[in-house]
């Protein structure tokens, strides 16, 4: 990275062996811990991000030269870049992610617990001269719209350049952060791929520590530590790190929310718009649902974000959401004109592509991007490939990284600082069986009890086995940076609240059950609009539900099925409550609960007995 340095060492931004810090930021918490910092990894430079165009561009071409970037046909695809990641550095990895409060307990049994003097010693050790030969970059990056009440600041200390671009397009960052900043809190983040180079030694496209990684959490500093990896979630602190992590801690100290969801602004013909807030688990088709193409004529879904919301209750009493993020970092796989035209368009350029395969003429391609695949590719493995090799082109989590601002049905109000007014919650995962298309809570307490009990057959933006059933609590199991018992309680709490009137109406769905015969059901994608028209229709009182034991499903006839090929026969099987199954899910539920120890508040087991109840009555 020496031509970087020299490039823009000369201006303004400040790259040099130290830290031009008095420069760049009159926070003395902040330059002092870059400081701190740059004394333990002793990094060659350290260099400000002040997040322009000149910067971006100049980075991306030392990663062409490096080999880490291939640059795209630019006629195809502009100011667009393809980036193959080690093979063991692929997906989020959740057995080397930590929480490290002092009290054991207050991590809960979900996740990995360490002391964190403890793991700050060991971390230390792993830090201590880590990022030799490279750059220290320093992006200061805003999670939410600058000066949004809601929002926060974070900065992280990396020295991957792939990081510093990603970075650029999921957060506001640069100059204008350290100005918004000035002398106020942020959330340090440091990170390190973990591979230092000897004086001489040539670097390779992408360097990591497979054996080492740490993706470290210390929720009562507030702090982040990640060593080892370079790969999405892992290194992009901003997001699963600080925007659900630690911001949930945040949260529950401060009275809001950090969920992991999608929103989505929905408008009836001629009618009102609602905004609606939906926690799926990660690639279970968040992105697709936020962006979606509705399949009823007249309808309009406007998206918001597709990954994580924060909310809060408004002077009004409403609950608002933001999108902490600024672009999207999808599932590439999958990702089709028919399947998601919003999300093809919105990477049509200034994208990023992580291990998806590239054709001859430097364009992009992955599994289910067209019907058939090209004749020849170069795979996400740098080897040639052709369709019936045996071999997947690219990998299951293979991602884009695409500016939010360029999907064309990005919500006009998705930048407005006070956020978007939430009228219903939607929970849901990928169940084949038992759980039908869509049913309404109670009230918002049994609406929290269909949160903690949200299940999903596991997926490639983990490793690990994918399509075994883990219960998945409102898709945070991975993401919540305390005891679980403790956020269903902060849950019910928030229900208690908003003034009365203005909770949220809650919903699950399920698009992914699936006949005896093994086949879906339900059509998924745009014609998911039909469950949003119901629950707008609940929400207005115009829609008919019934009473199951579980929840409100749709009264006959209420759900829109019109032009679809589905019979009251396949539309019973959608919506059927099988008492057995889930009397048999009651059970695991209780497991469930059991593993997440005795601080699961006594009302959610209360809500499970009632359920028992209400299914041995029937
Ligand atoms: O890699 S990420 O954690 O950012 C994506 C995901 O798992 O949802
Ligand atoms: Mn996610």
């Amino acid at each position: 990275m020496a031509g970087f340095s020299r490039a823009l060492g000369a201006g303004a931004c400040g790259s040099e062996g130290k830290t031009r810090a008095g420069q760049m930021t009159k926070n003395g918490k902040l330059s002092e811990w870059v400081e701190e910092m740059r004394q333990l990894c002793s990094p060659e430079r350290v260099h400000w991000c002040d997040g322009s165009r000149e910067e971006y561009d100049l980075l991306c071409s030392e990663m062409v030269r490096a080999g880490t970037f291939v640059k795209l046909n630019e006629a195809k695809r502009p100011n667009s870049y393809l980036c193959l990641s080690d093979p063991s550095d692929v997906a989020r990895t959740e057995d080397r992610t930590f929480i490290c409060c002092k009290n054991k307990d207050d991590a809960g049994t979900t996740n990995n617990w360490r002391d964190p003097d403890e793991m700050k010693a060991m971390l230390r050790g792993l830090f201590r001269g880590c990022m030799r030969g490279r750059t220290l970059y320093v992006i200061p990056f805003s999670m939410g719209p600058l000066g949004s009440e809601i929002a926060h600041i974070g900065v992280e200390l990396t020295d991957s350049p792939y990081v510093v671009c990603n970075m650029r397009i999921m957060t506001r960052m640069g100059r204008a952060v350290l100005d918004a900043l000035g002398q106020g809190e942020f959330v340090p983040c440091l990170h390190s791929v973990g591979a230092p180079l000897a004086p001489g030694q040539k670097d390779v496209p992408w360097p990591c520590n497979a054996g080492n990684k740490a993706i470290v959490h210390f929720p009562e500093e507030r702090a982040i530590w990640s060593f080892g990896s370079g790969y999405g979630g892992n290194a992009l602190l901003g997001k699963k790190c600080f925007a659900l992590r630690i911001a949930s801690v945040m949260a529950r100290d401060q009275g809001w929310l950090a969920e992991h969801m999608l929103i989505l602004g929905l408008t009836p013909p001629g009618g009102k718009k609602v905004y609606v807030a939906a926690a799926f688990p990660s690639a279970c088709g968040k992105t697709n649902l936020a962006m979606m193409n509705p399949a009823l004529p007249g309808w309009k879904v406007e998206c918001v974000g597709d990954d994580i919301a924060w909310m809060k209750f408004g002077p009004d009493g409403r609950l608002y959401a933001i999108n902490p993020e600024y672009g999207f970092f999808g599932v590439a796989p999958g990702t089709s004109m028919q399947s998601n035209p919003n999300a093809m368009l919105s990477l049509g350029a200034n994208s990023i592509f992580t291990n998806v395969a590239m054709t001859p003429d430097r364009d992009v391609w992955w599994e289910g991007m067209t019907e058939k695949a090209p004749p020849r590719l170069t795979s996400w493995l740098r080897e040639e490939w052709s369709p019936g090799c045996g071999k997947k082109a690219a990998h299951p989590n293979a991602r884009f990284t695409a500016p939010a601002g360029q999907c064309p049905v990005i919500d006009p109000d998705w930048e407005n600082p006070r956020g978007v007014p939430i009228s219903a919650i939607m929970f849901g995962g990928r169940r084949p069986s038992t759980v039908p298309l869509v049913f309404e809570a109670f009230n918002w307490r049994h609406g929290t009890f269909l949160g903690s009990i949200q299940s999903s057959e596991t997926t490639a933006a983990a490793a690990g086995a994918v399509g075994m059933v883990r219960r998945d609590p409102m898709a945070m199991l991975p993401f919540c940076g305390y005891n679980m018992g403790d956020y269903f309680a902060h849950w019910l709490r928030m229900g208690r609240a908003a003034k009365a009137g203005h909770q949220p109406a809650i919903y699950y769905v399920n698009w992914f059950r699936k006949s005896a015969e093994g086949e879906w059901l339900w059509p998924g994608y745009g014609d998911n609009v039909r469950v949003l028209k119901w629950i707008v229709g609940r929400l207005a009182g115009t829609a008919g539900a019934v009473d199951t034991p579980i929840g409100r499903v749709p009264a006959p006839g209420a759900l829109d099925v019109s032009g679809l090929n589905i019979g009251r026969a396949e539309m019973d099987e959608l919506l059927k409550v099988d008492a057995d199954a889930w009397l048999s899910e009651a059970k695991g539920i209780a497991e469930h609960y059991g593993k997440i120890g005795e601080r699961v508040p006594r009302e959610m087991h209360d809500e499970l007995a009632a359920m028992e109840r209400r299914l041995r009555a029937r």
